[in-house]
């Protein structure tokens, strides 16, 4: 059994498949603190955990004209400076099952929580890259830089994906070879020793378990860059479907949901007020502005308090303005309307370019399943 080897997982995850590992925490824990501890921090794997030993690791970098630059763990540690960076990762397929429940999608059953917010500290790709010979002679020929994971399927084939060379190497693109995250080594699911850490990027393209950087013309050749983790027309099928017609998910899109009350709980009326807490992101480094919620499924609405952080002050490694790689946690309390024996609770949140999210779910299925960012309903019943 090539998982027998996996590291032991916290028992209050929701296990969407167990070999490979996918698990989500419950949602109320996503809302409980600002930074995900490491152990309740969505976990996605394709394959099996790795196991590798630190005093061996080592990290090549290619497509440079210094050649093949190799990386020890130690040296990665000294050479460059430490840069941290809080960072929210979510999945692709985030919220699958509401798309699910439209019309049947494949991949797994995600549902609110395969998204996670941590601190994330390591080497900066860029200075990686300019030690290994970057220059704007390199930009000129190459577009992409790609990541290959040492987690291997029984042919031997690796996890790999891609992002823009530009996003590597700018100042602004904060993009991490993390060997820290929330403080301590990176666990094991999570890529130990060293995983990419692209903000405000899908999480398919934050390699766990890095093994290779190659600086290239071209995207990444893998099956998951290639022919997966792409958004379709909702009237693309198995049948019609071309992957070489999309464009590889990169920024994702606005993106907020309710993590409690929980979808079919019960309020007592004597509570008379009831708080609604949730999360708020959008890819690419656009800051979330505000949150809408709404009790009577979209007829009125309020706007939520804003939490930026734990204490309100910024998280460790803010960057400035414009790169707001962090979720917002959310909450709003508001009486009980009288008479109500039910409440259609709706979230909906903007985005600093005021993108904001669609109405329902019909209009952005897709076949895959992904960017699923419709506005999170949950319907609660009040108990006289
Ligand atoms: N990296 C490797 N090497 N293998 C993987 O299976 N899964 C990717 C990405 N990096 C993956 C990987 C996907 S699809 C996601 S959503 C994130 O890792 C999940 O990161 P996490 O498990 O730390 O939450
Ligand atoms: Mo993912």
């Amino acid at each position: 059994d090539p998982y027998s080897s996996d590291p032991e997982r916290h028992p209050v995850l929701r296990i969407n498949n167990l070999k490979p590992f996918n698990a989500e925490p419950p949602p109320e824990i996503l809302s409980d603190s600002f930074i995900t501890p490491s152990a309740f921090f969505f976990k996605r794997n394709h394959l099996p955990v790795p196991q590798v030993d630190p005093a061996t690791y080592l990290l090549q970098v290619e497509g440079l004209p210094g050649g093949l630059l190799t990386l020890s763990l130690e040296e990665l540690k000294t050479r460059f400076p430490k840069h941290t960076v809080t960072a929210t990762l979510q999945c692709a397929g985030n919220r699958r099952s509401e798309m699910n429940a439209v019309k049947q999608v494949k991949g797994l059953n995600w549902g609110i929580a395969a998204i996670s917010n941590a601190t994330w500290s390591g080497a900066r790709l860029r200075d990686v890259l300019l030690a290994a010979g970057y220059g704007p002679d390199v930009a000129r020929r190459a577009g992409h830089v790609q990541f290959e994971g040492l987690d291997k399927d029984v042919t031997g084939t690796t996890y790999g994906a891609s992002i823009p060379l530009n996003k590597a190497v700018s100042e602004e693109g904060d993009v991490l070879l993390a060997y820290e995250m929330n403080g301590a080594d990176l666990p094991a699911d999570h890529g130990y020793p060293v995983r990419v850490v692209v903000p405000g990027v899908v999480g398919a393209r934050n390699v766990k378990w890095l093994g290779k950087i190659i600086v290239s013309a071209d995207e990444s050749s893998s099956h998951w860059q290639q022919n997966d983790y792409k958004g379709f027309s909702p009237g693309t099928d198995w049948d019609t479907v071309n992957f070489k017609s999309a464009p590889a998910i990169q920024e994702l899109p606005v993106q907020s949901a309710i993590t409690a009350p929980a979808d079919g709980a019960v309020v007592d009326r004597s509570s008379e007020e009831l708080t609604v807490k949730g999360y708020a992101w959008s890819g690419g480094g656009r800051e979330v502005v505000r949150v809408d919620v709404s009790l009577d499924g979209g007829k009125t609405w309020q706007v939520a308090q804003i939490r930026s952080s734990e204490k309100g002050q910024a998280p460790e490694g803010t960057p400035p303005t414009g790169r707001a790689w962090a979720w917002k946690l959310w909450e709003i309390t508001a009486p009980l309307p009288p008479g109500a024996k039910e409440l259609k609770i709706v979230c909906k949140a903007v985005d600093n370019s005021y993108n904001m999210q669609p109405d329902t779910v019909a209009p952005i299925w897709n076949l895959r399943g992904v960017l699923s960012n419709a506005w999170h309903r949950v319907n609660v019943k009040i108990r006289e």
